[in-house]
């Protein structure tokens, strides 16, 4: 497979060259930071363990006109699913990007993020305090976030992403509700003992549905798991089954399978997605942007994976709808042609941190939103409520 050079997809435009040019003045006036705690309505397990509440990080970045713009970083508290954690985000908005970015004047969001191009790690706190700036500038510019990114799409198809149950029962049950209420892609996560079995007995149950499976890197290599079983399934996509940096015995299990592998937590930056696509470790990229360090840098996956003729999809990582508003413009982009992983924040939380919050249509598909800044309007005094530490840059 030859590539060319540059990542702009072949006959389109590129949309991180368009994100990158976008001016609006942003003078960073003030940052301060939420850490959030939300219970969870039920349990969410996978190959990682189980999470029963979630902490996510709030960045609200005030520009000298008054302007504020909202980003969350929906971290985990241990590094499982990537390096970062809650305190690694805090401690790198905190001593690494604020000290970067606060009393500085810069002349679009892609010049915020040109402030820490030389640091590495820390995607969360990286992609949060971007979500922020461009929140700003969507205000500024009076444009919703979709149309400043180049959207193509007013509504994006949503599947649902189902943690491991005690029995099949239970999850069967719980996505026979789901599915009525319009889901149109169903996702599994799977570990061994929790696999194949149970993607027969989903299949089965769901004919015609399209069905994924993700490892969340639960198995060990190419002969550790029911792979020629899972083969003959059909299903959309084996989401990351082998570790992250298993790249070369990606690729041999690629090679020996029909369905497509789809890079999640491999996907770490463009450049890594890059030699993971040319080594041949999957066919299809779920784009988180906080696990790839942004929203530009998201772009550049896109745009790649587009050049490439690769699809892609919008992961989550039980964002508010904060967060989700940020995703559900980026998955408005062209080469976002599967359905993402953007269950509507009820599903995992009492109250949204955004009202009124979204919900999924009939149709399995959930609106772009329109609003300016996150898309959604910020309740900051639930903010308030939820909050179990604050950090002011003043
Ligand atoms: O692998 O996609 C994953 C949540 C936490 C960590 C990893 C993953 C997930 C999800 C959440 O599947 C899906 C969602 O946010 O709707
Ligand atoms: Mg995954």
């Amino acid at each position: 497979m030859i590539e060319p050079a540059s990542a702009a997809p072949a006959g389109g435009t590129s949309v991180a060259a368009l994100a990158r040019q976008v001016r609006v003045s942003i003078r960073v006036r003030r940052l301060v930071l939420h850490s959030v705690e939300l219970p969870l309505v039920s349990s969410f397990r996978t190959a990682y363990g189980t999470t029963t509440g979630k902490r996510s990080i709030l960045v609200r970045l005030e520009d000298a006109e008054g302007v504020v713009g909202w980003g969350e970083a929906a971290g985990a508290e241990v590094p499982t699913y990537a390096p970062d954690t809650h305190d690694s985000t805090w401690y790198a908005l905190t001593k690494l990007l604020a000290p970067r970015v606060v009393g500085r004047d810069f002349d679009g969001p892609a010049a915020l993020v040109e402030s820490w191009a030389a640091l590495q790690g820390y995607h969360w706190s990286m992609h949060a305090l971007e979500c922020a700036a461009w929140a700003v500038a969507s205000q500024k510019l009076g444009r919703p976030l979709s149309r400043l990114w180049g959207g193509v799409r007013e509504a994006v198809p949503v599947g649902e992403s189902f943690g491991i149950k005690d029995t099949l029962a239970e999850l069967l049950g719980e996505m026979e509700r789901r599915v009525s209420e319009g889901y149109c892609r169903i996702k599994v996560k799977i570990e061994p003992g929790w696999d194949v079995d149970v993607m027969r007995a989903v299949a089965a149950r769901f004919p015609g549905l399209p069905l994924s499976a993700d490892g969340n890197c639960g198995y060990t290599g190419v002969r550790d798991g029911p792979w020629p079983e899972l083969d003959a399934l059909g299903l959309l996509m084996i989401e990351q089954p082998l570790a992250g940096d298993a790249l070369c015995d990606l690729a041999d299990l690629q090679a020996s399978l029909r369905t497509p592998i789809c890079l999640d937590e491999s996907s770490s930056s463009p450049e890594i997605t890059r030699a993971a696509l040319r080594l041949g470790s999957g066919r299809i990229v779920n784009i988180k942007p906080a696990r790839i360090g942004g929203i530009v840098a998201s772009m550049d996956v896109h745009d790649l994976c587009q050049s490439l003729s690769v699809p892609v999809w919008c992961g989550g990582m039980l964002e508010t709808g904060i967060g989700r508003g940020f995703n559900l413009a980026l998955a408005s982009l062209p080469n976002f042609t599967l359905p993402a992983d953007m269950s509507p924040a009820k599903i995992f939380y009492a109250e949204d941190l955004v009202d009124p919050t979204f919900d999924i249509r009939k149709d399995g598909t959930i609106p772009v939103p329109e609003d300016l800044g996150c898309g959604f309007h910020v309740q900051e005094d639930r903010i308030e409520r939820y909050t179990v530490a604050t950090w002011s840059s003043d």
